[in-house]
């Protein structure tokens, strides 16, 4: 089919964290390919595979530092290409991440081609995401090279052609092996302005995101190497508003076919500051998804998420991971299906997978948290304050070790794991999967709606009770079907007049009696008529 990927769900597995198959602690290929039985039974379509290549591991893999290996903790080539076939083999696709704004300081052409990176004589004032300056000082050179990620992320110098002409050819190599598509890092901060102009209180990004060559780059790069094979593209665009989202995924752009919006995960937060919590209503929330959904109603098409391995698990922090963990992980997964765009699971969502706390400070791994406790404790704060901002949003939430089994190291390893497990996963793990009221089994439910039903892909999308501040409720509607969708995000009981149609799902085993319409805490009802 044409655009197949409009009626595919993707599944992304962040593979340090996925399956150990070597007691080594660390996930791996070989770990992967052993549950492609699982997730064929969860019914998806697309596997995105966060970075595999060889990397020093300073960002996980988001700094490459060679781009036709695979990390040594992950296995080899081989073990790729196995894992490749044996997904082909089972009719789904797999999408890589491409990472190409950076690549590691380990990378060879920083050494032998260090003109393909970023140099200043003089830095400006712009701050890098992981925190400090984003100019790092290089002895031998004497001149400053920007990494707007870490110091071991430099980034590339897509002004040069040959910097362009050797990521296409990688690209190549890649599709040519017969991947299905690409998953691409940071897609619109390819582009600086060329001026460097310093930032308001630091803050570069009016100068790199979406810059001025931005849409040029990516129309050359679909011309040169996207269009001439049948794969999906996906860009991660932070800091992205509709329009230029449109610009990015109308199909006569020619150049994505979707991209992750961010605003909804911004919401909770103080504008450009994730660590600072910011109180937010349904509303809000409604409205900024609401926007996104109107404005690719006639062209582009949405990327639907509520996790991935940089937020915190979304049933901590837009449901309840306590009391109603399985109706409030279930809620989510409803209203998020039955938008109109292509959804995206990430490992663990369809268990429920909840935040971590870990006391110390020495438990957590990843660069974004070490560098802001660092740099917070410098400032004088407090160890508690700023550990209740990481236990919020520190992206660890997303990367302990997935919950098979409630045995030893939740079945993810027989070694020490790279990162603790969460002590939930006695209860919480697969094991359940097969109980007809578990989560794992409403995303089967889901997601053979969204391939039985026409309507989720073709059907307008309309907001009601739009002024509701616990209610949720929308339709989607073609000529012939027309889809009803209730999800209550509160723990109140609350009562509408009911809806024409039959229930087509729903998160509690029965509906509640009555003539009217009754949803419980976290109750979510699809109705559905012809
Ligand atoms: O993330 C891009 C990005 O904008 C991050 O700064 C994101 O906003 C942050 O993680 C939120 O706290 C991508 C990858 O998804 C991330 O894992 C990488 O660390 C980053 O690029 C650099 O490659
Ligand atoms: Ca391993």
């Amino acid at each position: 089919m044409k655009e197949w990927w409009k009626n595919a769900v993707v599944y992304q597995i962040y593979p340090r964290s996925f399956k150990d198959s070597n007691g080594d602690g660390i996930g791996d290929l070989q770990g992967i390919i052993q549950k492609l039985d699982y997730l064929e039974e969860l019914g998806i379509d697309v596997i995105w595979l966060s970075p595999v290549y060889d990397s020093p591991n300073d960002d996980n893999g988001y700094d490459v530092r060679h781009y036709h290996k695979i990390m040594k903790e992950f296995g080899t080539m081989d073990d790729f290409d196995e894992l490749l076939e044996n997904v082909h083999k089972k009719g789904m696709r797999l999408i890589m991440d491409l990472v190409v704004n950076h690549t590691s300081d380990e990378h060879d052409w920083f050494r032998s081609r260090p003109d393909m990176y970023i140099w200043r004589d003089k830095p400006n004032n712009w701050r890098s995401f992981f925190g400090g300056s984003a100019w790092q000082y290089d002895e031998a050179r004497g001149q400053y090279y920007l990494h707007l990620f870490s110091k071991k992320q430099p980034d590339l110098n897509w002004e040069k052609e040959g910097v362009r002409q050797a990521i296409y050819a990688m690209m190549r190599w890649w599709l040519d092996k017969g991947i299905d598509g690409f998953r691409m890092d940071v897609i619109n901060m390819l582009s600086k302005d060329q001026r460097f102009p310093d930032g308001p209180a630091g803050d570069g990004t009016a100068y790199f995101i979406n810059g001025p060559k931005i849409h040029h780059y990516l129309k050359e790069m679909n011309d040169e190497v996207l269009c001439h094979y049948d794969i999906v593209t996906v860009g991660e665009t932070p800091q992205t508003g509709p329009e230029e989202g449109l610009r990015y995924t109308s199909p006569e752009s020619r150049e994505l076919n979707m991209i992750f919006t961010f605003e909804h995960m911004g919401v909770d937060q103080e504008l450009g500051n994730k660590w600072q919590p910011r109180t937010y209503s349904l509303v809000e929330l409604r409205k900024i998804l609401e926007k996104w959904q109107s404005a690719f109603q006639e062209k582009g098409w949405n990327s639907l998420y509520w996790n991935n391995h940089d937020q915190p698990r979304s049933v901590s922090r837009f449901g309840d991971d306590h009391v109603y963990r399985v109706e409030s992980a279930k809620m989510l997964a409803t209203c998020l299906f039955f938008m109109r765009g292509t959804p995206f699971i990430y490992q663990g969502e369809e268990l429920g997978m909840t935040n971590i706390q870990y006391e110390g400070i020495e438990k957590y791994k990843d660069i974004e948290t070490l560098n802001h406790y660092h740099e917070q404790r410098k400032q004088g704060r407090s160890h508690e304050k700023i550990m209740q901002e990481i236990y919020r949003r520190g992206r660890d939430n997303a990367r302990t070790p997935m919950q098979w089994t409630s045995g030893p190291n939740a079945g993810f390893t027989t070694g020490v794991p790279w990162i603790d497990i969460n002590s939930n996963y006695r209860s919480i793990n697969t094991e359940s999967r097969h109980h007809p009221q578990s989560i794992f089994a409403y995303y089967q439910a889901l997601i053979s709606l969204r391939k039985k039903l026409p309507v989720l892909i073709a059907g307008d999308f309309m907001l009601f009770h739009k002024e509701d501040e616990e209610v949720f409720a929308y339709e989607r509607k073609t000529e012939t079907e027309h889809l009803i969708v209730y999800c209550n995000f509160s723990t109140n009981t609350r009562s509408f007049e009911q809806p024409d149609g039959e229930v087509l799902i729903g998160n509690y085993s029965k509906p509640a009696r009555g003539k009217r319409l009754t949803l419980r805490p976290y109750e979510a009802l699809v109705f559905y008529r012809q």
